[in-house]
């Protein structure tokens, strides 16, 4: 199962970097890869996730939660 992340705020690589990290701290994503282009981040999951863990991981890479679609 693969849900898709909408952030705002990240501008390179680095930024990617840091937003996979925090999103594969959670239990039960098994990846992520995240785009600083398209603004978004994708996560591939084992089991139902709720979305407050999106957006505490993604605001605690330091970026901006927009909603997972
Ligand atoms: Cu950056």
């Amino acid at each position: 199962m693969k849900k898709t992340i909408i952030i705002e705020g990240m501008s390179c690589g680095h930024c990617e970097m840091h937003t996979k990290e925090e999103l594969e701290k959670i239990d039960g994503v098994i990846s992520a890869t995240a785009d600083s282009d398209k603004g978004e981040a994708v996560v591939e999951l084992e089991k139902e996730v709720a979305e407050s863990e999106f957006k505490a991981a993604v605001e605690e890479a330091g970026y901006n939660y927009i909603k997972t679609v």
